[in-house]
């Protein structure tokens, strides 16, 4: 099949859709070792501490019109070869954990190994976004063993405590339901509920270490 999508917004360039899924492929083969690696790292933690650091992990492959329009917005030309070189998150992790502690182990897990390479670090738990928004955001670079040899596909991995997770699910709802423009009192909300969902997980943290100091 030689499926030919055209997209004619000024000077963008016609891209093959055949060619653009064998460009995602490494991506999702990145996620695939990315996901083996924290599941081994989470379950190795539980035989050591007795407990898991991390609630749940979902993945996912940035859509080609999405990679196309983020291309767009850095004012860079939406062809293949810039998507490969200037979009980091096409490969997409999110760690979800019980508490920021778990969220700063990971983190130093993963600097640790000589088979991730870290490349930028975001840390929005310790300097949240103007509307509250937390999380802590790591573009890493892992080899994928191809055919044709070994690929350094870059990912970006999300760590978020649940409280931290709720806030973002429903905020990106409301702001997509708005139309990216979110009215002023609910944006004063979100910002309240935010601040909240860090209390909650410094209460909680609290709690864990009174019940450790306790057993
Ligand atoms: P999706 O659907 O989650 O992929 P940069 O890469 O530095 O040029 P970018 O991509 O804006 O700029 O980087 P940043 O700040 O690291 O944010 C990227 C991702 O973080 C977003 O991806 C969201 O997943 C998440 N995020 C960032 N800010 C917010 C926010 O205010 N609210 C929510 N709910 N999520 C946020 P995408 O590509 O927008 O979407």
């Amino acid at each position: 099949m030689n499926v030919m999508e055209k997209k004619h917004t000024g000077k963008i360039e016609i891209e093959d859709v055949k060619q653009w899924s064998l460009l995602l492929l490494p991506y999702k083969f990145a996620l695939d070792e990315l996901k083996t690696k924290m599941n081994i790292m989470a379950e190795e933690t539980m035989y050591m501490n007795d407990s898991n650091p991390i609630e749940h992990i979902k993945t996912r492959i940035k859509k080609v019109n999405s990679i196309q329009a983020k291309l767009e917005r850095k004012n860079i030309a939406p062809t293949m070869r810039n998507a490969k070189d200037y979009i980091f998150d096409i490969a997409g992790m999110r760690i979800v954990c019980s508490f920021i502690t778990d969220i700063y182990d990971i983190y130093t897990r993963l600097s640790n190994r000589k088979d991730i390479k870290i490349i930028e670090v975001k840390d929005y738990i310790k300097s949240p976004k103007a509307n509250g928004y937390q999380s802590l955001h790591i573009i890493v670079q892992v080899p994928v063993t191809l055919s044709h040899g070994i690929e350094q596909v870059y990912a970006e991995i999300q760590l978020r405590t649940l409280a931290m997770d709720f806030w973002a699910s429903l905020e990106h709802k409301i702001y997509y339901k708005y139309d990216k423009e979110i009215p002023e009192n609910l944006e004063k909300e979100l910002l309240k509920a935010a601040q909240t969902a860090k209390l909650m997980d410094e209460k909680m943290m609290g709690i864990r270490e009174e019940v450790r100091s306790l057993s």
